[in-house]
């Protein structure tokens, strides 16, 4: 059974949440993708949420945009972790998302991560998992190191050739 349910409230929302699809690859951890959403299909999100931890899950990711419910209620009717991650919309361009999933009443947790920051939501979601995972965190040490090292790298390339010709 995947470790991660990545959850998200339309086909939508896809390209944001490959994203942390993507990097639970990179770091080997196992994960399930579906679409469950809390306004057209609130049977199915009731289903996902209350039968997770019995199927395997242990931490749970659910993107959603606009009136963004479906990471507050997933996070209300199981006690697994949830991370939410606010999708840009057209209109408000993902602060609607933002303040739904963020601003959660106290007693039902949701970690919230950046607009659009599918990233950071699996990234996360593997911290969770590396707790108890020596192996697992060691993977993500190296994740963040490899990071400086493009960094340092950019930053060597623009002190020797200047700016124009590191934008050209
Ligand atoms: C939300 O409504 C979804 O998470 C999506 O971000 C937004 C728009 O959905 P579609 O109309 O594109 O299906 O439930």
């Amino acid at each position: 059974m995947p470790d991660v349910g990545i959850i998200m409230g339309s086909d939508s929302d896809l390209p944001v949440m490959k994203e942390s699809a993507a990097v639970l690859e990179q770091l080997g951890v196992s994960y399930e993708m579906s679409i469950v959403s809390a306004h057209r299909t609130p049977d199915v999100m009731y289903r996902y949420a209350q039968t997770a931890r019995t199927r395997g899950i242990r931490v749970i990711i659910a993107g959603a945009g606009g009136a963004a419910h479906l990471p507050g209620m997933t996070a209300a009717l199981t006690a697994l972790p949830v991370i939410g991650v606010p999708i840009k919309t057209s209109t408000l361009n993902g602060l609607d998302s933002l303040y739904s999933i963020v601003q959660m009443p106290a007693g039902i947790p949701v970690a919230a991560v950046a607009i659009n920051n599918g990233v950071n939501a699996g990234l996360l979601a593997a911290r969770i998992l590396s707790v108890f995972d020596e192996s697992l965190s060691g993977r993500l040490e190296s994740y963040q190191r490899d990071m400086a090292k493009s960094v340092e790298y950019k930053a060597e390339r623009l002190m020797s050739r200047g700016y124009k010709e590191y934008l050209s």
